[in-house]
């Protein structure tokens, strides 16, 4: 069974949100157009409380895109984004959320990050989504959303980590980094990943 992941398609990871993305809006009718050819289709949505530690402006004297370590990890410090309830950690209206069965929150401990779907940033604590998937009977995952250097690359780690056939569709993701993103996808491709395009699919 193949399964559709929608990554962290949210106001504020779009052009005029608080971490945009260039160009994140792109991603949206290929996604949309997508979720015809899958019979499940699941979510993510990045939920952070406002004294969340990855914000810069939780941190005296620290801006945006600095690194600290938090609790033992390495941590780049993001902009305020993503706050539980907030136009910004909600959907865009033009993404059509209609066929997801499931939203798997994530980032909702102050205390750590949560890049990936599937983990915390210490691989502490699980989010449930494997075993969701598992008891769907999903094999092959198909990973699509923002960032794709971001999380979109460490959920599509923690796939394979987690057994299954793993997918990024290309074209339906949008780096914060556009040179991140070659790294990123050559570490998912020797780990076995696959990077397809919507076109192979639609
Ligand atoms: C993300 C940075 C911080 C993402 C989330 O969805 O890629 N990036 N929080
Ligand atoms: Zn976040």
């Amino acid at each position: 069974m193949n399964a559709l992941l929608i990554v962290d398609v949210q106001n504020d990871f779009l052009p005029g949100g608080a971490l945009a993305v260039p160009a994140g809006d792109q991603v949206i009718p290929v996604i949309n157009a997508l979720q015809d050819y899958f019979e499940l289709v699941v979510a993510t949505q990045d939920w952070h409380p406002p004294n969340h530690k990855s914000f810069a402006s939780n941190h005296a004297g620290k801006k945006p895109f600095d690194l600290i370590d938090l609790n033992g990890l390495q941590q780049t410090l993001w902009p305020d984004h993503c706050i539980q309830g907030s136009w910004g950690a909600n959907w865009p209206a033009a993404l059509n959320m209609n066929r997801s069965e499931a939203v798997f929150r994530k980032g909702t401990n102050p205390e750590i990050d949560s890049y990936s779907a599937f983990y915390d940033n210490g691989q502490r604590k699980s989010t449930g989504l494997a075993d969701y998937l598992r008891g769907k009977k999903v094999t092959r995952l198909y990973i699509t959303g923002l960032c794709a250097d971001i999380c979109v690359f460490f959920t599509a780690l923690d796939s394979l980590q987690e057994g299954f056939e793993s997918f990024i569709i290309e074209d339906a993701t949008c780096p914060l980094d556009a040179k991140d993103v070659i790294k990123t996808n050559q570490a998912f491709i020797e780990k076995g990943g696959k990077i397809v395009r919507s076109e192979a699919i639609i």
